[in-house]
């Protein structure tokens, strides 16, 4: 099949056009990049891994009533979603300090926070993703109160299921980072939709036990190997076997495109869910 035109190519994805208006396919590479970009590597078996990872979780986080972009899964490093208008804010949401809170405020990693921590980044590589209030995020006009209530909630049903799911199986959820897109339906409603990924690229995974760390901080840090790490959450949650996927550390293409995708037995039909009364703007 022939590839359809590309919409954009970021730093850990390439969006190409979907088959349907209002698609876009998700194509999840193997680069892997830290401190916005600064630091690049190719990691064979990431994309593969992170797209399984996503399409899980987003699947999980829709049957609980959390509106997300994903339709269904393609093949092992692609998948369908609907095609949002990204709001330029990464909402972060902390239960444990690590990362930039320990380096911004002294606190000392490891410390669980006395609730979980609800932050937001203007997300601009240029600027390095700089931390910003309610204000700048309304004056400068990135969104509005609504939708930015609209986030935050959101973001703490996905907080509280997460962490409990990855408790579930062993793993400390200790902070993860979010972003959402806008769609309209054709009475010009609007909706805020969970867009992106969720994967160990955007969230720190601690085993519980020993601590050790699981996600993308292996790479950042060099503290290990990445795919590892996330073999190890595929594993505990149940999306490859045992064995793994690697095979000399390359990804088994063979095995890896075996792998079923429960996803999209649960995903099919889905239907747009009316999920705020607030919802104040048309176009
Ligand atoms: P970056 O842009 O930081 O390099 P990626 O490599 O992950 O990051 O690229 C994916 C891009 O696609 C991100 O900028 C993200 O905001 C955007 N995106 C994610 N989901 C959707 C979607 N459903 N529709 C449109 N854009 C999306
Ligand atoms: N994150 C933030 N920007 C990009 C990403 N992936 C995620 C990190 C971490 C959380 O947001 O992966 O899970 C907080 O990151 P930090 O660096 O602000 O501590
Ligand atoms: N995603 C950003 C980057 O690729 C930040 C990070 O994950 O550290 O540089």
């Amino acid at each position: 099949m022939a590839r359809s035109k590309m919409l954009y190519d970021g730093k850990a994805k390439t969006l190409f056009e979907g088959p349907e208006p209002g698609t876009v396919i998700q194509y999840f590479k193997d680069d892997a990049t830290a401190f916005n970009g600064e630091k690049h590597d190719v990691i064979s078996g990431k994309g593969v891994l992170n797209n399984r990872i996503s399409a899980h979780l987003m699947t999980k986080l829709e049957g609980i009533g959390v509106p997300t972009h994903f339709i269904r899964s393609i093949n092992m490093r692609e998948q369908l979603v609907r095609k949002v208008e990204i709001i330029p804010i990464e909402l972060v949401m902390r239960n444990v300090a690590a990362g930039s809170l320990c380096k911004r405020l002294g606190v000392k990693e490891g410390t669980v926070l006395s609730r979980p921590l609800v932050e937001y980044y203007y997300k601009d590589d240029a600027l390095g993703d700089p931390l910003v209030g309610h204000d700048h995020i309304y004056v400068m006009n990135w969104a509005d109160p609504y939708e930015l209530e609209e986030m935050t909630a959101m973001a703490w049903r996905v907080n509280d299921y997460l962490s409990g799911l990855f408790a579930g199986i062993g793993l400390r959820l200790v902070d993860f980072k979010l972003e959402f897109g806008r769609i309209w339906d054709e009475e010009g409603n609007l909706y805020i939709i969970l867009a992106d990924e969720m994967s160990p690229d955007n969230c720190r995974l601690w085993d519980a036990k020993t601590g050790e760390k699981m996600d993308k901080d292996r790479f950042r840090f060099g503290l290990g190997d990445l795919v590892e790490g996330y073999q190890y959450i595929a594993k505990k949650l149940g999306l490859i076997p045992e064995s793994g996927i690697m095979h000399d550390g390359s990804i088994d293409e063979k095995l890896a495109e075996t792998l079923g995708n429960i996803e999209n037995d649960v995903a099919t039909d889905r239907k747009l869910r009316s999920i705020s009364k607030l919802k104040p703007r048309k176009v």
